[in-house]
């Protein structure tokens, strides 16, 4: 077959094919400097979990801003990078943030305003010895006080970082600054035929949105270590003919002893959680839900590679 012949009729017609600016951005930082709260506010929706603790992120999570001028910025949000690497879950964040970066056509290093660190630093040398442009993001700018303190931040930060692309102040929370965010972006990214239909916003299934909700409210009600021990599988997910769901989640911990304080003294933290969860499942699938949540034991399953799989932590992040 010729050329032309293999060519869509669109792109031959000139029209609808014209090429747009369109690429990946991966999302990268130290843990808790707002990158799945910068997604959200980019795409509009609660496609990836916040919480105020760190490592709250664990997979690699897509999200597509369509401009109107037809670009498409597909944000790559990641995990924050770990010190502790030893734990293979641990392990595994690490390389989603990486993978994601070595995948990407741009990197945007976010870090917060109201307190830079060394660990930003470690963060920015790996994404400049990527060889991808690098755009770095100044997020929290509504916690830096006084106002004017954010000036010498912003002088510190091209200092040190000549070869930025663009240093943009903002506030993921109060959602400031994010068109100035997005013109810088544009540039950077390479033209060609546009890359996702004008409706996909993320690679995610709802059942993986599902869990995360839940996963969500757990790590906010649990305290100290526990967060980080627990997974989240969705085990029934349908809409029945009268318009509610039916949703059924297993919680796993690592230890039989945990199993105890997710439920709580009289079933209260695991019924507050389900109370939560509920609410935030209402919103996403649009409807009532009807909420089933268990904990099961699956013994110190973070540092057990099956055990991970099989929890929905794939190589893949
Ligand atoms: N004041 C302020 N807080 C913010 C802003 N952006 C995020 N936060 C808060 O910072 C905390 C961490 O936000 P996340 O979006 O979960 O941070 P993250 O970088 O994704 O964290 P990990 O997934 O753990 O690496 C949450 O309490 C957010 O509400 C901001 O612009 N201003
Ligand atoms: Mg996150």
């Amino acid at each position: 077959m010729s050329d032309s012949h293999s060519r869509p009729l669109a792109a031959m017609e000139g029209a609808p094919d014209e090429p747009v600016s369109g690429g990946f951005i991966a999302l990268i930082g130290r843990p808790n400097v707002g990158k799945s709260t910068l997604l959200n506010a980019l795409i509009g929706s609660r496609l990836s979990i916040v919480t105020a603790k760190p490592h709250t992120t664990r997979q690699r999570i897509l999200g597509v801003v369509h401009r109107e001028d037809g670009s498409q910025l597909a944000f790559v949000d990641t995990p924050g990078l770990h010190e502790r690497r030893s734990r293979p879950l641990n392990r595994l964040m690490n390389d989603a943030a990486r993978q994601a970066m070595h995948d990407a056509d741009v990197i945007l290093v976010l870090v917060d305003a109201s307190r830079l660190s060394e660990d930003d630093a470690s963060v920015l040398e790996a994404a400049f010895d990527s060889g991808r442009p690098v755009v770095i993001g100044a997020n929290k700018t509504d916690r830096v006080r006084p106002r004017d303190a954010l000036l010498p931040v912003l002088a510190e930060l091209g200092a040190r970082w000549p070869a930025a692309a663009a240093i943009v102040p903002l506030s993921a929370r109060r959602h400031d600054n994010l068109e100035r965010l997005l013109d810088a972006l544009v540039p950077l990214l390479p033209e060609g035929p546009a890359l996702f239909p004008p409706d996909m916003i993320t690679d995610r299934d709802l059942a993986y949105r599902v869990a995360e909700q839940i996963r969500e409210k757990l790590m906010i009600q649990l305290r100290d270590e526990l967060p980080y021990g627990i997974a989240v599988t969705v085990e029934q997910l349908v809409r029945e003919q009268s318009g509610r769901w039916q949703v059924a989640a297993a919680i796993w911990v690592e230890q039989s002893r945990h199993k105890g304080m997710v439920i709580g003294r009289g079933g209260q933290l695991l019924k507050t959680v389900g109370t939560q969860a509920r609410q935030a499942l209402i919103e996403l699938l649009g409807g009532p839900v009807h909420l089933e949540l268990w904990v099961q034991e699956r013994r110190d399953w973070s540092r057990d590679e099956r055990a991970l799989r099989e929890l929905g932590y794939s190589g893949e992040g």
